[in-house]
């Protein structure tokens, strides 16, 4: 997500009244009347010390995207990473401090149009210290801000218009592997919250339908009880997102999980994602007694038989997929 420079506030408060006093040494070199001088030069000062804070503050709030409009796996993931609501409350604060501002600078220029001109700069003064105060009671908010920036930068790209397929299974059972098989390009892999290796996002297009398949290393390839809360939510973002689960099993058992076990995975993820589940048996290259697998395989609703390496069925889970998205 892209939120604009977030200055500090000293940086908002130098700028501003370096420009206060251009616009002030604007007005010294014009041919203003010298009795009507002071008090314009102050004026001014007000003024643009006001406007250059307001904008400031404005274009942040513009440019930063509304948290309500967007898809519910970014609130998600933004409330995961910082917090929607301090991330509100923060916006809420520059909301306030440019209301207050816009308030003290029709205050103050009255002021100063209704006084003698030796009050003015006294008056002006004044101005700036309440200025000041506003802005420095915001310095939390904008810390924060900041730290949203670099935290929310890196958040992944996700296509909202393709059907998407979200990986799940034990480590090694082949899930890097059938992702990479399915999909043209390599994935692409973006920083996800909590798990360790970022999520992998890779696109196919079939009978111009779009699909986005998504591995999420150290996310769903343990069980439940082990996760803390920060990984339960992250497991709850990906929820909006899912369309489907293709849960992988190592049929082979080679990669050191017991088919019981990765049964037990697959009950857990059941409970989670209330969407259809596809389930692959993988590395069959492995498996020397078929037979054996029959009673694993009848547990599940059309079983797929795949060797993701040998390039064996890749191409069923594609057809498979396609019937879903029908
Ligand atoms: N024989 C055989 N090996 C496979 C197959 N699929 C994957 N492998 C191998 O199994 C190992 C693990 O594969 P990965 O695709 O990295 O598995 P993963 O599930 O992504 O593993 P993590 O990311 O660690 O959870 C690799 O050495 C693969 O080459 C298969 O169908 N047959
Ligand atoms: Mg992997």
């Amino acid at each position: 997500m892209f939120i604009p420079t977030i200055p500090t506030p000293d940086e908002i408060l130098d700028k501003s009244f370096r420009r206060a006093k251009k616009a002030a040494n604007k007005i010294r070199g014009s041919n203003i009347p010298r009795h009507q001088k002071a008090k314009k030069i102050e004026e001014a000062r007000v003024k643009t010390a006001c406007q250059v804070i307001k904008d400031t503050f404005t274009n942040i709030l513009t440019k930063t995207p509304e948290i309500e409009s967007l898809n519910m796996f970014y609130q998600d993931y933004i409330d995961v990473v910082v917090g929607v609501d301090d991330m509100k409350k923060s916006l809420g604060a520059l909301n306030w401090a440019t209301g207050i501002i816009s308030q003290l600078e029709s205050e103050y220029v009255l002021k100063i149009r209704r006084s003698r001109p030796k009050k003015a700069s006294e008056l002006r003064r004044a101005a700036f210290g309440r200025i000041s105060s506003v802005v420095g009671k915001i310095d939390q908010e904008l810390e924060f801000l900041n730290y949203a920036k670099v935290k929310l930068k890196n958040m992944p790209t996700v296509d909202f218009n393709a059907i998407t397929v979200v990986i799940a299974g034990f480590p090694n059972v082949g899930k890097s592997t059938l992702l990479r098989k399915m999909t043209s390009a390599e994935p692409k892999v973006a920083v996800y919250p909590f798990t360790t290796k970022g999520i992998q996002i890779g696109h196919m297009e079939r009978k111009w339908k779009k699909y986005q398949i998504i591995d999420t290393p150290g996310l769903l390839d343990r069980p439940i009880m082990d996760r803390n809360d920060i990984e339960l939510r992250a497991m709850v973002a990906l929820e909006h997102l899912a369309n489907f689960i293709l849960f992988i099993f190592d049929a082979s058992e080679t990669s050191g999980y017991t088919l019981d076990t990765q049964f037990r995975l697959l009950d857990e993820i059941k409970k989670i994602f209330s969407v259809p589940i596809l389930c692959i048996f993988n590395k069959i290259d492995l498996v020397e007694n078929v037979k054996y697998l029959d009673e694993y395989t009848k547990k599940v609703d059309e079983p797929l038989m795949v060797s993701a390496s040998k390039g064996i069925g890749v191409l069923d889970v594609i057809e498979r997929l396609e019937e879903f998205g029908e």
